[in-house]
């Protein structure tokens, strides 16, 4: 079934009651009622504390938690002069829909600028609502990313895939293209609000690239903000990241299709301008098991050679039928053979091989990224987080040296 809108009927009319607003602070949740409340009291506080010329609201936009998230959000107190809305939207299950009715809100409500925050933050202040917020209300950007302190395993899809993607795509440098805290105008919000995407994996966790593609693409002011650590609830990335891969890749992929003619032109890489005082900080570390990582990799060989034989090109295939075989002594992941494997299932996702649905091949490619985070857990084991870095940005480059090949295979068509 699809849905005209995210908006429940109860939450448009509280909406309607409301009537215009100024500033928006919308938060994603499913099942944060140990976190959340800590979240709404910054966002409000940032709120009121640094655009008291604005008229507040923050909105909590929730998956039908069962574990009275909405009824924390309700009960939090510190909210003077902020309305607060909690209410659950309707559609696919998943972030982006929860997106979607903020957007929806935001666009009803005239907001010049909204925000949104993660409902699992621990390190989100009041300053982060003026940073993401500030550079829309002030300076006349449509479009701001975090631009954070974290620890080298943490965000290993940013830095293996949606990073130097869309950085090697669309010729943008921004950092943390699926960070999850943004800021944006109510010109952007408005403009996403008004797509049709809300069946595909736009509606989960595809969300994030989806909105940062868009924005690129799109011709909005973008810029980057330094947000300090993000300590969330971070995942080791062995043992829970199967799904957001498959839907943040998905949607990535899908995209290409979408904006074919821009990227393929795109050499030259600008970065987004990194705005306010820089922020300092030590990350938590995020533990990885690396013999797990590998195993997984080897699994996924066992169970999809013949596919990935499929996408792949010989050599690129001949090369990973190799890895599969090396102990954990001698394991290791090239830069520039990931940038050909992610180049291969790109196009074979957009192009399509015979028998095999979109799903199955990203489900099939999860082993090579469990391989490919291998890899950069090995090479980066003894580094500190800022040598760790330099490596993303080498991998970086590496896609765009590699480009030509992306844009030759993309256009032999069968
Ligand atoms: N409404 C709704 N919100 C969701 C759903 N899934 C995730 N969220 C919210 O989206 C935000 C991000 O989800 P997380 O699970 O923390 O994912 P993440 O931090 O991007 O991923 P990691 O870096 O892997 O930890 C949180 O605020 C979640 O509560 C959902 O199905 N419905
Ligand atoms: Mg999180």
């Amino acid at each position: 079934m699809s849905y005209e809108t995210a908006l429940r009927d109860e939450v448009h009319q509280r909406l309607d009651r409301i009537g215009q607003a100024g500033i928006m602070v919308g938060i994603p949740s499913y099942n944060n009622a140990g976190t959340i409340g800590h979240v709404v009291q910054q966002a409000a506080q940032g709120m009121v504390e640094h655009f008291p010329d604005l008229k507040p609201v923050l909105m909590n936009s929730d998956g039908g938690s069962p574990d009275g998230t909405m009824d924390v959000v309700r009960n939090t107190e510190a909210l003077a002069g902020v309305e607060v809305v909690a209410g659950q939207y309707q559609g696919l299950p998943g972030k982006g829909s929860a997106f979607r009715a903020i957007f929806e809100a935001a666009e009803m409500l005239g907001v010049k600028a909204c925000v949104v925050v993660d409902s699992d933050l621990r390190s989100v202040t009041p300053d982060w609502i003026r940073r993401l917020a500030g550079p829309i209300v002030h300076e006349g950007y449509d479009y701001v990313t975090p631009f954070y302190s974290r620890h080298k395993y943490d965000g290993t899809i940013t830095n293996n895939i949606a990073y130097p993607m869309t950085r090697a795509l669309y010729g943008v440098d921004v950092r943390q293209p699926i960070g999850g805290d943004f800021g944006f105008s109510g010109k952007l919000a408005k403009a996403y609000a008004g797509k049709d995407v809300w069946e595909t994996n736009v509606a989960r966790f595809g969300i994030d690239i989806w909105m940062t593609t868009t924005a690129i693409n799109e011709g909005f002011r973008m810029a980057q903000t330094y947000l300090g650590a993000k300590i969330h609830d971070a995942k080791d990335p062995a043992a829970h990241l199967g799904p957001m891969f498959r839907q943040v890749v998905g949607s990535l992929f899908m995209l290409m299709t979408t904006y074919a003619e821009r990227w393929q032109r795109v050499e030259e890489v600008q970065q987004a301008p990194i705005l306010g005082e820089k922020l300092v900080a030590e990350p938590e570390p995020v533990n990885v098991t690396l013999s797990a990582l590998i195993d997984k990799f080897k699994a996924g060989f066992e169970e999809n050679a013949d596919l990935w034989q499929q996408a792949m090109n010989d050599a690129n295939f001949d090369a990973v039928a190799e890895l599969a075989g090396l102990s954990q002594d001698a394991y290791g992941f090239p830069v520039d053979l990931w940038a050909r494997v992610v180049f291969d299932f790109a196009v074979a996702y957009n192009h399509g091989i015979e028998g095999l649905t979109p799903d199955e091949m990203l489900d099939s490619m999860t082993g090579l990224y469990y391989g490919r985070t291998a890899g950069f857990v090995k090479t980066t084991w003894d580094m500190t987080t800022a040598q760790a870095e330099e490596v993303v940005n080498a991998q970086a480059k590496a896609f765009m040296r590699l480009k030509p090949y992306l844009v030759g295979r993309w256009n032999e068509r069968p």
